[in-house]
């Protein structure tokens, strides 16, 4: 049941065929992922790494990076992806929490990696070259541990999801099946590896049914527009759609050979869907997912794609909106999205009450969405129980950047809301109590080495008081309404 053997035998079948086109670098055929995977599989192994270890990754988007995380499935590891963007006091936490063999990192300086031997990539690569090919594929059970994603919680602090490889294979074989995948699409790959999205979504695509990938480091609009012509699916989240909308040169003609735009990882506004559809006369199909789940529903291939809804539930996956006893609505009714199949995580990584609080006895998991089902089983968000902002698709916990912002002196209170923002859909600001010396310039000084420049507030606001309920409790609705209109939402035309 081992993920690689699967995608080994594509590769095999695919041989000279392109896997990863690069536009700076060389392509990649099958074969040479394939080699180069063994080779990877190399010198991992001679650092110890072996069935069950866990290996962190902080790696740019590279064929190498490909490789890695191949090889380390081809060895029955843990592969542990995170975010480039992440600080050095974050890595400091997952290698904490994870406990890794090896942490693979990107060579920046200053990462105290706590006795956890630290890697390149290409200190891998030189090791490569002087060690035999690894041939041997480890045996594993549908229900061993492929991955570990890390994600945000509403105590500020990730929890690693585990993904099995029963859970990674039965998602990609739905996707495929259910996105009509074929033998001639090429993928035009501009997401980050170290999501659900862009590793386990786009990449498992492509990998498992040997097609080509166009392979870009990250969205870059210029070479998007370039490259679309000869691509057939892009997956992406909704800043992608609105920036590609921003461009006049975006059009019909440009989209000749595509048949699917994918949109995730964050809601998809229907103006964007509707102008999508001017401009090029295609719709944009949207999905849901989640770290802990991969993709849950999507709008069909065929039939109607209804604009702000996400579809319905993939093969193998059962979807309910459900009360707080976990019994199902009637349609129409808002409740908590659960959902259970082959695609729901094993649990979280040393967090067996975490994890039993997410799950009801009957295997549902409780995916904190509020959302309606209606009569047809088509499924609409309608909020977040969780307190989450979602900025450019990535998720930013307000409880995380509170808490480092109320380390700064002369902060006395304050909260942190998304507001909407032409770009990122929302953006993330910090509405703070504290004297004049808290100035925008002083909170990005002060927070730039503890978090992820994306979860920095974009904007911050001095109030002399925030508003709270009777309870004591900050109101971030009426913060929400307050700032709205802080990034003047530029609406995305035609
Ligand atoms: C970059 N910046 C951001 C974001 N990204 N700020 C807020 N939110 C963001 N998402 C900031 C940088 O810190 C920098 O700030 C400035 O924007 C420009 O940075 P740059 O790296 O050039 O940005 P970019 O390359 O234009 O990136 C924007 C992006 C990227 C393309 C939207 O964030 C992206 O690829 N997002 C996809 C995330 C994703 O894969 N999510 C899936 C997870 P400054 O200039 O001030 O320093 S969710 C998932 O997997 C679930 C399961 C699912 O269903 O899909």
């Amino acid at each position: 049941m081992n993920l690689y053997r699967r995608m080994e035998s594509v590769f095999r079948a695919a041989g000279d065929s392109p896997a990863l086109c690069c536009p700076a670098d060389e392509d990649w055929s099958y074969r040479q992922l394939l080699a180069a995977t063994e080779r990877m599989a190399g010198p991992l192994a001679s650092l110890g790494v072996g069935v069950g270890d866990r290996v962190l990754a902080q790696v740019e988007k590279t064929p190498q990076a490909v490789a890695l995380y191949l090889a380390c499935l081809k060895l029955g590891a843990v592969y542990a992806p995170i975010n480039t963007a992440y600080t050095n006091a974050e890595v400091a936490y997952f290698l904490a929490d994870l406990e890794p063999s090896l942490f693979v990192s990107d060579g920046r300086a200053g990462v105290a990696s706590g006795g956890v031997r630290v890697e390149t990539l290409g200190s891998l690569a030189a090791l490569a070259a002087r060690s035999a090919p690894f041939g041997r594929t480890a045996d594993r059970a549908a229900n061993d541990v492929a991955s570990i994603i890390y994600t945000s919680g509403t105590t500020g602090r990730s929890k690693g999801a585990m993904l099995t490889h029963g859970n990674l294979a039965s998602n990609a074989d739905a996707l495929l099946d259910y996105w009509g995948w074929r033998p001639d699409d090429v993928l035009l790959h501009a997401l980050p590896l170290f999501h659900v999205h862009g590793l386990f979504v786009a990449l498992h695509c492509a990998l498992f049914a040997g097609t080509p990938m166009l392979f870009l480091p990250k969205f870059d609009l210029s070479q998007v527009l370039r490259l679309l012509p000869q691509a057939t699916v892009l997956m992406g989240v909704p800043t992608f759609y609105t920036r590609l909308l921003g461009e006049k040169t975006f059009d019909a003609a440009l989209c000749r050979n595509m048949r699917l735009f994918i949109s995730g990882s964050a809601p998809l506004t229907e103006q964007t869907f509707a102008a999508f559809e001017r401009r090029t006369g295609l719709r944009i199909l949207e999905r849901y997912g989640m770290s802990e789940t991969l993709m849950n529903t999507s709008n069909p291939l065929a039939g109607e794609r209804v604009a702000g809804t996400v579809g319905f539930a993939l093969p193998g996956v059962e979807v309910r909106v459900a009360d707080e006893s976990g019994a199902p609505l009637p349609s129409g009714e808002v409740g908590d999205i659960q959902v259970r199949g082959a695609n729901v995580f094993l649990g979280y990584w040393r967090r067996p009450e975490k994890t039993r609080e997410e799950f009801r006895a009957d295997g549902f998991f409780v995916t904190g969405d509020l959302g309606t089902l209606d009569a047809e089983g088509r499924l609409t968000i309608v909020g977040r129980a969780k307190d989450v902002i979602i900025s450019g698709g990535y998720n930013v916990y307000p409880k995380e950047v509170e808490t480092a912002l109320a380390e700064l002196p002369g902060v006395a209170d304050c909260a942190v809301v998304g507001v909407p923002h032409q770009d990122f859909g929302e953006a993330v600001i910090a509405v703070v109590v504290a004297n004049e010396s808290v100035t925008q310039a002083r909170v990005d000084a002060f927070l730039r080495p503890k978090l992820a420049r994306y979860k920095q507030p974009k904007r911050v606001v001095r109030v002399a008081e925030l508003p709270r309920n009777a309870m004591g409790k900050v109101n971030k609705n009426a913060l929400r309404d307050a700032h709205s209109k802080l990034f003047a939402a530029i609406p995305a035309d035609s």
